[in-house]
């Protein structure tokens, strides 16, 4: 059924209109999705609402939800089961490493900085499919964003790199848990878009540039492109896949 008609998804990370999170919550609106925003805090409140206001359907819902704080990330799905009870998918789209990690020689990650990339790009999808399993009463899907730097080694992705390779694997570890719900539980790894995260890797224009030229389809992709991926992923056209990651990324990551 490719119809998202009477279906409600939770889209976890739009800061503006270049986010990835809202190329997936455009195409999950225009397959007839109900759709559940939030926000990592106050300051994104605003831009969030404005950006709704553009779609044709005006039932969105909105909770700040800071997924550092697992206090919040459950108090953030018990309203929204109080609000609209079942939920039939999630898309998380979340991650942040500090800028001066994002640059020069992975050995030279510090502690704190390798702990909060994980905390905040890994830990939370653990944290927010706890929470939402009892929500996806009717199963459904879980998709993250991953990016290459996970599977190889990427110029300055560095500890982003190692926070990917921890959310790919717990993305199969969650898919294996929640397969008895009915919950598949996948990861669209993207080419590299420029978004506000996008800026804070280093010499991105490079890696934007050797997409262009190198990918076997000569092209970068666009947030509508991974939200059209998402879409296959949180509908029944995917209904028997789980525990994947599909490589939206013109192909990039099949050269040597
Ligand atoms: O090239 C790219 N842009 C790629 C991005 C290539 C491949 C993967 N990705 C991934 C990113 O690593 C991330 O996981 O896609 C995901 C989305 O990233 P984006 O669209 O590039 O970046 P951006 O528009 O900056 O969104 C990142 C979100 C922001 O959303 P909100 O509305 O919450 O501000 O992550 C959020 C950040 O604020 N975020 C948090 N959300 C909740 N709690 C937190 C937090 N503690 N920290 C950051």
């Amino acid at each position: 059924n490719l119809s998202l008609e009477g279906r409600t998804y939770v889209v976890m990370g739009v800061a503006n209109k270049r986010s990835i999170a809202w190329g997936i919550s455009q195409a999950l609106h225009d397959a007839g999705a109900r759709l559940i925003f939030t926000y990592a805090s106050e300051r994104f409140e605003k831009p969030v609402k404005d950006l709704a206001t553009t779609l044709d359907r005006q039932d969105s819902l909105f909770y700040e939800c800071d997924v550092t704080d697992d206090a919040a990330i459950n108090a953030t799905f018990d309203q929204i089961q109080q609000d609209v009870g079942t939920i039939h998918g999630l898309a998380h789209c979340i991650a942040f490493a500090k800028r001066e990690e994002l640059n020069g020689e992975f050995v030279n990650t510090s502690r704190d900085g390798f702990l909060l990339s994980q905390n905040i790009s890994a830990y939370s999808l653990v944290a927010v499919a706890r929470a939402a399993q009892p929500l996806m009463t009717e199963g459904g899907g879980i998709v993250t964003l991953t990016y290459l730097g996970g599977e190889r080694v990427v110029q300055n992705y560095n500890v982003m790199g190692v926070a990917k390779a921890s959310l790919d694997a717990s993305m199969r570890y969650l898919a294996n848990d929640l397969g008895k719900h009915g919950i598949r539980v996948n990861a669209i790894s993207a080419g590299p878009i420029r978004t506000v995260s996008a800026k804070g890797v280093g010499d991105f224009n490079t890696i934007l540039k050797k997409i262009e030229e190198e990918s076997p389809l000569r092209k970068t992709v666009s947030q509508e492109e991974v939200g059209d991926t998402a879409y296959y992923l949180l509908s029944d056209l995917s209904r028997a896949v789980t525990g994947e990651i599909i490589h939206v990324d013109s192909g990039y990551n099949i050269l040597g």
